[in-house]
């Protein structure tokens, strides 16, 4: 857990200075707060557990044990840290067998530490915390991301949202899947999907969320929302099934 805190504060010292911004694609942004944070991260991670696998956003799969590893996504809400607005996390879950079983999303603007470990429950600075019992969609606020490049994804995610936004309380698109995720586990959303992310964007919202009662899969229905390309819906158990029904009926 501190690590994540520890590595949060870096992010939220640097909020709002010139960052060196650098283009993995068109709206893919990775700016030096995002290294300095996973550096951070490695060293700790490498410096305890030498011998464990590590796949992080910025530097890709470092090989170790097989059945081990880390998922690191250093600063989560890059494109909104990069415009100066304070709403972005530290993502850091370990993974054993392809089973999550420790995650910690860090807040470092509201010193929100969430954290779950896997059969424990889900904490939000030490307090236990769940999800909502809305359980229709004009009850639910709920929240999405996609990618703002142009394609078949950004097409079909813009249906969804407009479909979705009709039927609820309101689609947020806050520009964190982890703070997202750990937002539903906390009640604040009702659900929340995605049709493409990386695994370190998921694994550690993914089990806090679980952990906090709600049921999470991937866009389909399948729980296996950590393999590639990571879909994934989250939404408390009563709204669930009406997600995946809307999201996965006419053609949808
Ligand atoms: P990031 O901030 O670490 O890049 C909303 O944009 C969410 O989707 C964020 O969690 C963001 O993570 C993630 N995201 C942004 N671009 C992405 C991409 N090309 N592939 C997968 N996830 C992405
Ligand atoms: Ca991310």
């Amino acid at each position: 857990m501190d690590w994540a805190v520890n590595a949060g504060k870096i992010l939220k010292e640097g909020l709002g200075k010139e960052h060196q911004i650098h283009h993995k694609g068109v709206t893919d942004l990775v700016t030096e707060m995002d290294k300095l944070s996973e550096d951070y991260l490695l060293g700790e991670i490498r410096s305890c557990f030498p011998e464990h696998s590590i796949i992080t956003e910025e530097s890709g799969y470092l090989d170790g044990d097989d059945g081990v590893c880390w998922y690191i996504d250093p600063l989560d809400g890059t494109m909104n840290y990069a415009h100066g607005i304070p709403f972005f996390c530290v993502s850091l879950a370990f993974v054993q067998h392809d089973q999550v079983q420790l995650g910690v999303v860090y807040d470092p603007i509201r010193d929100e530490c969430f954290s779950a470990e896997k059969g424990k429950g889900a904490f939000l600075n030490g307090q236990s915390i769940r999800v909502s019992d809305a359980a229709s969609l004009i009850k639910s606020l709920l929240a999405t991301s996609f990618t703002s490049s142009e394609g078949d994804l950004k097409q079909a995610a813009l249906r969804d949202y407009v479909h979705l936004t009709g039927l609820t309380q309101g689609v947020r698109r806050m520009g964190s899947a982890a703070l997202d995720l750990v937002y539903v586990a906390a009640g604040r959303l009702d659900g929340y999907w995605s049709n493409y992310l990386h695994a370190w964007d998921v694994a550690a919202g993914a089990l806090i969320a679980a952990e906090a009662g709600t049921r999470v899969t991937d866009r389909l229905g399948s729980p296996d929302f950590l393999q590639p390309v990571c879909s994934v819906l989250a939404a408390n158990p009563l709204l669930h099934p009406i997600l995946l029904e809307e999201l996965n009926c006419n053609g949808r």
